[in-house]
């Protein structure tokens, strides 16, 4: 069994995270999603989410392509993800690229094209402005 992991916020989810996660699946057999907590979204990345960190990993978990939800806590936790979860593949999108070279000596790393003219940001900022 060919096992994926992936790392995210996915808040207020879209079809940009579903092409992601759609396409991460297609590399393997079994997707692990490593999603942000809320405070790890706060302090490190500075987003504030829409939906609770509970409520992104019940929307995920209803994912056809996702069969594992786990927290991601901390930038560092990758390493001993990979090791933990006998991930194969690590998979994220191109607005990463090369930033995650450095799991090349434990897994093979993707860096997916992202689907243009969607994100969370622009979500809602339409809506702000309609
Ligand atoms: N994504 C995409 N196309 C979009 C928007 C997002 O392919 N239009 C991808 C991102 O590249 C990422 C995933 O969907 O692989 C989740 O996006 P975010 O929730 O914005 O994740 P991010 O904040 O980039 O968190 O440790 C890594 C971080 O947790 C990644």
């Amino acid at each position: 069994m060919k096992r994926v992991i992936t790392y995210g916020t996915f808040d207020l989810l879209h079809y940009g995270h579903i092409n992601l996660l759609k396409r991460a699946k297609a590399l393997g057999d079994y997707l692990i999603v490593a999603l942000s907590t809320d405070e790890f979204n706060w302090i490190e990345k500075h987003k504030k989410c829409y939906f609770s960190y509970e409520k992104r990993k019940q929307l995920l978990e209803a994912i056809r392509y996702v069969d594992l939800v786990i927290p991601e806590t901390c930038w560092e936790q990758k390493n001993t993800d990979i090791d933990d979860y006998h991930a194969d593949v690590f998979v994220i999108g191109d607005d990463w690229e090369g930033k995650f070279d450095f799991l090349k000596s434990k897994c093979e790393v993707v860096y997916l094209p992202r689907t243009p003219d969607v994100s969370t940001t622009i979500i809602k900022y339409d809506i702000q402005n309609k």
